[in-house]
């Protein structure tokens, strides 16, 4: 082609390209697929060995009556793969049948603690796989129904760096407590609980860089104002100070009642991704919600950067095998 015709042509393709890439950055009526097919709530992100795991609440029932709990595993965060149900209330636990909720997953001892909302008890199951099969411990609740203010759901489990494990859980106040060294016990005259300004449920605790994060869910979940708002502390039982810009993660556009979150780090980087659920796109609400994943960023003094949900999630590849400490 000579020379000044390619030069127009180029010229004719520039604006569509700016144009385009105004679009992608601005666009709010076309948000990333969700990660899960079909409807996942209240995702719980983990990584284990060289796989991502994901521990979602089955959703897409009126008054979110799911009886069972699946595991999704992926290579790179982008594709995922079904493990299976992991763990079914009317056949693995003999103390609630339904609202199989909000799970939460950690590792120490060698094995994985599944610790699960039922009927609005907390239970745990055990496993020495990440995707299970996991077998219910106690034969009862870990947190009984009614026994403190709130709902008993929820439940999160912080493994710290020296091995100590702290369980927070709680709808309408925050609880938590330090697990003894089997996991699935504490003493109950231990228990703290609080409610930072705004919260809700789905409490979340991350460490970096000797600050601890403790993230939740705002409004109900069922509200398309439904949003992730964070505190910090120099301690896993607080007190923890709210953030001056403390919401992290919110809808826009078509995404609405983004919430109930979990967050990852990629094990030896300092990159850090966040799991949530969102309405269905389109014609979704707070029963039928799907898995999302973007990336979560911090700025130099420490704060969590919103997220753009806009964003979609890039594969992310596990460098070398990891060696990550094992409590
Ligand atoms: O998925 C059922 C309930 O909805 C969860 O336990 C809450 O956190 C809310 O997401």
């Amino acid at each position: 082609m000579p020379a000044v015709l390619l030069l127009l042509s180029t010229l004719a393709f520039t604006p569509c390209l700016f144009a385009f890439q105004a679009i992608d950055s601005t666009d709010t009526l076309h948000a990333p697929p969700p990660v899960l097919p079909g409807a996942y709530a209240d995702p719980h992100i983990a990584a284990f060995g060289n796989r991502f795991y994901l521990y979602p609440t089955t959703d897409g029932t009126e008054g979110w009556m799911g009886t069972n709990f699946t595991c999704w595993s992926s290579s790179d965060l982008v594709s995922w793969q079904n493990e299976g149900v992991i763990l079914d209330l009317p056949k693995d636990v003999s103390y609630a049948k339904a609202r199989a909720w909000a799970p939460a997953i950690a590792r120490k001892n060698g094995k994985y603690y599944y610790y699960f909302s039922a009927d609005v008890n907390i239970g745990v199951a055990v496993a020495d796989k990440p995707a299970g099969p996991f077998k219910e411990v106690l034969n009862k609740p870990l947190v009984a129904k009614g026994s403190r203010r709130g709902q008993m759901i929820d439940p999160m489990v912080f493994v710290d760096d020296d091995g100590a494990a702290y369980l927070y859980w709680g709808q309408g106040m925050c609880n938590v407590v330090k697990l003894n060294e089997d996991m699935i016990s504490y003493d109950t005259s231990a228990i703290v609980s609080f409610k930072p300004q705004g919260y809700n449920e789905g409490s979340f605790v991350i460490k970096r860089k000797g600050v601890y994060y403790l993230m939740w869910s705002e409004y109900d979940t069922r509200d398309p104002r439904y949003s992730i708002a964070y505190a910090t502390s120099s301690s896993p039982m607080g007190p923890f100070v709210k953030a001056e810009n403390p919401t992290i993660l919110k809808g826009k556009g078509v995404v609405k009642g983004a919430g109930h979150h979990s967050v990852l780090r990629v094990p030896g980087r300092d990159e850090w991704y966040i799991a949530y659920h969102r309405f269905i796109i389109p014609g979704g609400n707070g029963y039928n919600r799907e898995t999302c994943i973007s990336p979560m960023r911090f700025d130099s003094t420490g704060h969590i950067l919103p997220v753009n949900v806009f964003e979609k999630v890039k594969p992310v590849k596990f460098k070398r095998i990891i060696k990550e400490p094992f409590f």
